[in-house]
């Protein structure tokens, strides 16, 4: 076994690098890993972490690392899994897949998020596996006492993040593999989705619909109704004829396209697409040469070879079709990569079917054995192993074994396409496969959940272990996905949903209809006030979500981050940080009106959100608290020494824009810094853009509240008075309103 130990310099990170690693491009490119001479790890990394660093267990092809864990030892990280925040006792296979029931027993789903945060009774540390194939993360769950991560390869690079404190773990890792990608200010707002808008004329009668009930939205979404016979970069003329026009009266109405692309490309001479790929060389072939045949929407389809840098290039440029277009957001689905089945499965399909009966109508128990072939041809592993891929640095590479990297890689020629074409703006982008560091070229969402309450639960676990793992602009299907939806879950999903850094309701065809305005006149005022809210808030989202980049914490956080020694805290499921001052405690079950809810050490104000004014906000000290919870109210509480700031909601008949509220609750003094740009290019990158700091501070007698700009270009900032609602630790209320100070 060849392996090398190296560390960047005195940064608390170490590589432990087995055999010849396949390079993912997780890692930041410049960052460099000096050979390690002498391996002395800090006092705060656990002896079992630290002695993860010599060479692993290997049996026949396995390389296998253990550790015990102690009964108080907490996990978290994973990325998108099943499973609780503290991923102890659940066994997790890190290997792409296009499964839309996500139920309990799932080990794998559309991602491989390999990094995960420990902390025990001696310290802290982070892992992270950087290998594009399989990983088996089996956290306490054959062992409640082990953990046990295996690699069916020789190869692989492992890495420790030391820090004092989980957060300074979580930061260092994020220094590695680099900051999440900025996108657009309108990927903050709200966006309607779902499959099955057919045609021009039904997108528009949903941007009337949302008009006419006074509902905000940023984007629509099309599906794969808007292909002609859904080949890829193309749009349907029968269905969206004068595509342009479409677009542009959307566009005038403030509302955006984005499209869905998947990666089978349809076999048919004469589509370009196709042409240039085959002719190029472009596809995933056989071992044999051959290009590989996979099923899927369109019938059999090539799959684009997103390793090879050329093939990459190529891609990359076709989306500019759909933005010349109007499509101003991109939506990479079908990346695992999904294969409904290969020539090869069919052909055994087939021949299951035809070995037992010459006449359907006879099979009996035979049918069994044919359900079960025909359950087993989608996504079929042996597939993938038969897959060849042409890799920079390995040559010719099974896709079994760069598995995880074809949606990160799909990402990648996006992102680098969008770049040239579309130069100086900002790309927006989703992806559903994913592999860490794809988060430097877009967000996620997180595939086809269900209308299920647990998957509403689970929307929370998802946000806060992607965060962890460098993905802050997250989210799921609001309402969910799959099965139906009912009103009052779409009002509670719609209420998380203003505190998921993504927020969009998309459903899918077939389901109930699941938009606001689907169901009665309670749900839609009530899902109407939740995104006002969401709309009232967007200066403190987009400003939180630039910080959170800035500084490499996520946005949205398990409370474990920030309230590390709190036993409680640690394990609480059901509630969230989001930005730095604010606890979000969702109502999770159908027909709550109160919840329990546990505040950390300090004090909190409840925010009643019912209007993002500030009636009503009420002290609590931490503990277990029993709170009433209206229909139409998240609970949200603002931590002590914070504040937060909103505007006006939409259509609110005070439309000052320049006037930016502010609810603090301070005893001693408050810092927010309020971020804006110009939304949409990347001239921030070049000092384009504005920080308003607000400051209020207690001192003896007096309150002082200032705004004043603090960085940055005056002329970007929108607000030109700033009033302040201050509350103190009894719950005495004072007003302040002052003009920005522009110097
Ligand atoms: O499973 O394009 O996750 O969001 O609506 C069907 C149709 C394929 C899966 C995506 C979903 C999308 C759907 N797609």
């Amino acid at each position: 076994m060849q392996i090398e130990l190296s560390s960047t310099d005195s940064e608390g990170i170490f590589r432990l690098r087995i055999g010849d690693p396949f390079p993912t491009s997780s890692v930041c490119s410049h960052r460099v890993f000096p050979k390690l001479t002498n391996l002395s790890l800090s006092q705060d990394t656990p002896d079992e972490v630290g002695a993860l660093l010599q060479p692993p267990s290997s049996e026949g092809s396995e390389l296998r690392w253990e550790l015990g864990l102690d009964v108080g030892d907490l996990i978290y990280g994973l990325g998108q899994t099943m499973g609780g925040i503290n991923k102890r006792g659940g066994r997790y296979r890190m290997y792409a897949v296009d499964d839309h029931r996500h139920t309990p027993d799932k080990s794998s789903l559309y991602g491989a998020h390999n990094f995960l945060l420990l902390k025990t009774s001696q310290g802290v540390a982070g892992l992270f596996v950087d290998h594009p194939g399989e990983v088996v993360f089996d956290v306490g769950f054959t062992q409640r006492d082990r953990l046990v991560i295996s690699v069916p390869d020789q190869n692989v690079d492992l890495y420790i993040i030391e820090g004092s404190d989980l957060i300074g773990v979580v930061k260092r890792f994020m220094k590695l593999v680099g900051r999440p990608w900025m996108p657009p200010r309108w990927a903050f707002g709200y966006h309607q989705s779902r499959w099955g808008y057919r045609d021009s004329k039904e997108v528009l009668q949903v941007a009337d619909a949302l008009e006419a009930h006074n509902i905000p939205c940023d984007a629509i979404y099309l599906d794969l109704d808007y292909m002609d016979s859904f080949k890829v970069f193309t749009t349907s003329d029968e269905r969206f004829p004068d595509f342009q026009s479409f677009a542009s009266s959307l566009k005038a109405r403030d509302i955006r396209l984005v499209s869905i692309v998947d990666p089978g490309v349809k076999i048919q001479p004469g589509y370009d697409v196709y042409d240039e790929g085959k002719e190029q060389g472009y596809f995933v072939k056989h071992s044999d040469g051959s290009i590989f045949k996979a099923a899927v929407w369109p019938g059999y389809t090539h799959l684009p070879d997103f390793l090879n840098p050329a093939a990459r290039a190529w891609w990359g440029t076709l989306y500019k079709k759909l933005y010349r277009l109007g499509i101003e957001g991109f939506w990479n689905d079908m990346n695992e990569p999904a294969v409904f089945f290969s020539s090869e499965g069919m052909a055994e399909l087939t021949e299951v079917f035809r070995s037992h009966t010459n006449d359907p109508q006879d099979l009996g128990i035979e049918f069994l054995d044919f359900m079960k072939t025909l359950n087993s041809i989608s996504n079929n592993r042996d597939d993938y192993r038969a897959m060849r891929q042409a890799s920079e640095t390995h040559g010719v590479v099974s896709q079994e074994r760069v598995h995880n990297l074809y949606g990160f890689m799909m990402a990648k020629a996006t992102a680098e396409g969008f770049a040239s074409f579309a130069s100086g703006q900002r790309l927006f982008l989703i992806s559903r496969s994913s592999y860490i560091g794809q988060h430097r070229y877009g967000g996620l969402w997180t595939g086809d959940n269900s209308s299920w309450w647990d998957h509403l639960r689970l929307h929370i676990q998802h946000m806060v272990s992607l965060g962890v793992c460098g993905f802050f602009f997250v989210g799921a299907d609001i309402g969910g996905f799959s099965s139906d939806c009912s009103g009052e879950l779409l009002v509670r999903w719609t209420q998380l949903g203003v505190f998921s850094p993504f927020l969009r309701n998309h459903s899918a065809l077939t389901t109930r209809r699941q938009e606001p305005w689907a169901f009665d006149s309670k749900t839609l005022d009530e899902t109407r006030k939740a995104i006002y809210l969401r709309y009232a808030l967007l200066p403190y989202i987009y400003s939180e979500y630039r910080r959170s980049r800035e500084e490499g914490v996520p946005l949205v956080r398990m409370l474990a981050l920030d309230f590390e020694y709190d036993a409680r805290a640690q394990r609480v499921e059901d509630q969230f940080m989001f930005g730095q001052g604010l606890l979000i405690a969702p109502i999770l079950h159908p027909n709550l009106t109160e919840r329990m809810v546990y505040l950390p050490a300090g004090r909190w104000l409840r925010w009643r959100t019912l209007h993002p004014s500030v009636e009503g906000a009420t002290v609590f000290d931490s503990g277990d608290r029993c709170i009433e919870v209206a229909s139409d109210e998240i609970p949200v509480f603002l931590r002590e020494n914070h504040m937060v700031c909103f505007v006006a909601p939409p259509y609110a008949e005070d439309k000052e824009s320049s006037r930016l509220r502010v609810l603090a609750f301070v005893s001693d003094c408050a810092v927010l810094d309020v971020y804006a740009d110009d939304g949409l290019t990347q001239d921030f990158e070049k000092g384009g853009y504005a920080i308003l700091r607000l400051k209020v501070e207690r001192r003896a007698n007096d309150l002082i509240c200032e705004a004043y700009i603090h960085e940055g270009l005056t002329t970007l900032c929108p607000y030109k008075r700033v009033d302040f609602i201050v509350y103190d630790a009894d719950g005495q209320v004072a007003r302040r309103s002052v003009s920005v100070l522009k110097d």
